[in-house]
């Protein structure tokens, strides 16, 4: 059985991590399947958005922690391959992708699965999901961007709270808290999202993609810098057919009719 599933529709790329008797938690074989769905979803042009979510009762456990032997007198494990193979590249990709991600987050979101959602663009959580910032329980710290997510969208103070006690937060306070978008009633997540990423995917792309860079720079630039790669991304925001096409649509008081060029 496949650890992902994927599904291409109004040019949403679908990716459903699909180990759901162990939470879709994550192993170097769904990371591969992940890096060949992530490529698509930026090669292919006839993907416009991606939604990623979790089959079953949860969304993601990250790492699958029954696959190292930690006994007694077992070799020394370095987890520095397993996130410079796979967890680092997998969220550097998220962040690069020129094409907006909606996460909806259908249940527990744990360790790397919770700091793989917080990379994504917008992230969805059913009501009776929760966040866990599990790695100080088993002696690691936060990992796939969390050090670095965590502080930036919820301050300092919640952000070593959340790490060092681990506790699970509900959807509802990580909406409160600013870490997503918005905590939905459980029945409506999957449509809520699935009509997001739909309305992103008919959208212009290339603004997207341009203000996803401008908006994920920003943290590491000064006023100063940002305003000249302000400057310099609208440049080409406004060669785009999209830009025209949006003026065009305004000024004539109709629905604009954007190709994602
Ligand atoms: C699992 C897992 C899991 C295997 C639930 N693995 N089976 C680490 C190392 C390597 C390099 C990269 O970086 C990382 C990053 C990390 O992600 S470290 C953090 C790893 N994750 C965790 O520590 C979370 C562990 N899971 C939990 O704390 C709970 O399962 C949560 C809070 C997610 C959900 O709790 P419940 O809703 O009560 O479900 P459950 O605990 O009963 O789990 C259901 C099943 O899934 C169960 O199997 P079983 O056969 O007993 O039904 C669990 O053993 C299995 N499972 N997480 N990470």
């Amino acid at each position: 059985m496949s650890s992902i599933l994927v599904s291409l529709d109004a040019a949403v790329l679908s990716i459903t991590l699909n180990r759901p008797e162990k939470l879709n938690a994550f192993t170097p074989g769904m990371h591969e399947e992940l890096r060949g769905a992530f490529s698509r979803a930026e090669d292919d042009g006839r993907v416009r958005a991606v939604l990623l979510t979790g089959a079953g009762r949860g969304f993601c456990a990250g790492a699958d922690l029954s696959q190292r032997d930690v006994s007694p007198g077992a070799a020394p494990i370095d987890l520095s391959v397993s996130l410079g193979t796979n967890y680092n590249p997998l969220v550097r990709r998220m962040r690069a992708l020129p094409k907006p991600i909606v996460c909806a987050v259908n249940g527990p979101a744990a360790g790397a699965g919770a700091n793989v959602a917080l990379a994504c663009d917008v992230v969805l959580a059913a009501r009776s999901a929760s966040f866990l910032q599990a790695f100080s329980r088993i002696g690691l710290l936060p990992d796939a961007g969390g050090t670095y997510f965590l502080p930036r969208l919820v301050g300092a103070a919640r952000a070593m709270g959340l790490a060092l006690l681990a506790e699970k937060l509900s959807a509802e306070d990580a909406e409160r808290w600013g870490l997503i978008w918005k905590a939905v009633d459980d029945a409506r997540l999957m449509e809520e999202a699935s009509s997001m990423a739909k309305a992103l995917a008919a959208g212009p792309t290339k603004g997207y993609a341009l203000l996803k860079r401008a908006l994920h720079a920003s943290a590491g630039n000064s006023l100063d810098a940002q305003l000249d790669l302000e400057r310099d991304l609208q440049r080409e925001a406004g060669f785009s057919e999209d830009y025209r096409e949006g003026v065009a649509a305004f000024m004539q008081k109709r629905k604009p009719a954007f190709k994602g060029k």
